[in-house]
């Protein structure tokens, strides 16, 4: 028996310990024989057999218990430690994706004329000529429509040039006043390194009853929104023209790159052109059927925006999907 005690002892697997219990509690095992040999036993000499027996038998069951207690605990131990996973191991397959840079500087731009109470606009990019040009006073061979290299479908349907005809549909679905931006892609036939055939724009109009807007809101709109663009910068306003505007202007950051000082970037004038804008042309309240109102309106190119903040010197590359340019902007 002490031998017996000492294989439960030293055994190291739960196989090896059943086996040692079948030997001692099985059909053929040691108790089964011993419980033979009781009953060929009588009187005194049946009763201390008994007596012993049963004390074996409990014994060996509580050391064997403790003994499978022991190993299971020991076996789970020795699965964690297999399965052990190191978290600070660096994982090469990882790869977060980023907002395309124009989408993050539209977002940027977004933000900003959100916060100052405008609402975001939408509208088709396949557009008709009464929207694209007519009713913003660029009538059938006005010259400047020169000036937008349009890809047409037909007489009538062509793709935007530009996101205004969002608001010729705004002013047409609702009354003054109209606070809004209009953020879309716009199509032209254009593509150099400062022109590709789809660019994106953000537009703004303000509408309100006569007096209430003026070309000094339409100023310190647009000065508070490059500020918080650009940073500390410079901003100026030149005379221009659009047919949709009267007055026009266009506006000029100070250079971000050399500071005013004069460089490549800024053609050594000191000034980048960033923004159009201007007071919104009576004929073009008079195409949506809008009276005693006055507006300004502004326009933008998000890609010379991202350009600019990020510094890429050709803008199709960030049309070409090349994940090495991505890749910078994580
Ligand atoms: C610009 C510059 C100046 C403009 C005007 C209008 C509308 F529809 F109200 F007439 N929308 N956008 C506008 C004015 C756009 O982009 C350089």
């Amino acid at each position: 028996m002490k031998e017996i005690e000492k294989s439960i002892e030293t055994c190291v697997s739960l196989v090896e310990l059943e086996k040692i219990r079948v030997s001692l509690f099985g059909k053929k095992g040691y108790f089964a024989a011993q419980f033979n040999e009781l009953k060929t036993l009588e009187g005194e000499a049946k009763k201390e057999f008994a007596q012993n027996l049963n004390t074996n038998k409990e014994h060996f069951l509580e050391i064997l218990n403790q003994k499978k207690l022991f190993l299971e605990a020991a076996m789970i131990q020795e699965e964690m430690q297999k399965s052990r996973v190191d978290v600070t191991l660096f994982n090469q397959e990882s790869s977060a994706g980023a907002l395309h840079p124009v989408m993050e500087t539209m977002d940027k731009i977004i933000e900003y004329f959100i916060s100052m109470n405008f609402s975001i606009e939408e509208g088709p990019l396949v557009e008709d000529d009464f929207h694209n040009f007519e009713a913003l006073n660029l009538p059938k061979h006005h010259p400047a429509r020169d000036m937008q290299d349009t890809f047409y479908f037909n007489d009538a349907m062509l793709l935007r040039t530009h996101t205004s005809p969002v608001q010729i549909r705004t002013m047409l679905s609702q009354q003054a006043p109209v606070r809004m931006i209009c953020p879309g892609a716009v199509f032209r036939r254009d593509y150099d390194i400062t022109h590709t055939p789809m660019f994106h724009q953000v537009e703004g109009l303000v509408v309100d009853k006569t007096g209430k807007v003026s070309f000094a809101n339409l100023k310190f709109i647009l000065e508070d929104f490059l500020k918080y663009m650009f940073g500390d910068v410079k901003v100026r306003f030149r005379p221009s023209f659009f047919p949709f505007t009267e007055p026009s202007a266009e506006v000029d950051i100070s250079c971000i790159f050399c500071h005013g000082e004069g460089c490549r970037v800024c053609s050594h004038t000191g000034w980048l052109e960033v923004l159009g804008c201007g007071v919104v042309d009576p004929n073009v309240f008079k195409a949506v059927g809008y009276k005693d109102v006055s507006g300004y309106a502004f326009g933008l190119g998000v890609e010379r925006f991202a350009m600019l903040l990020h510094q890429v010197p050709d803008l199709r590359s960030l049309f070409e999907g090349d994940l090495r340019l991505l890749e910078q902007f994580r």
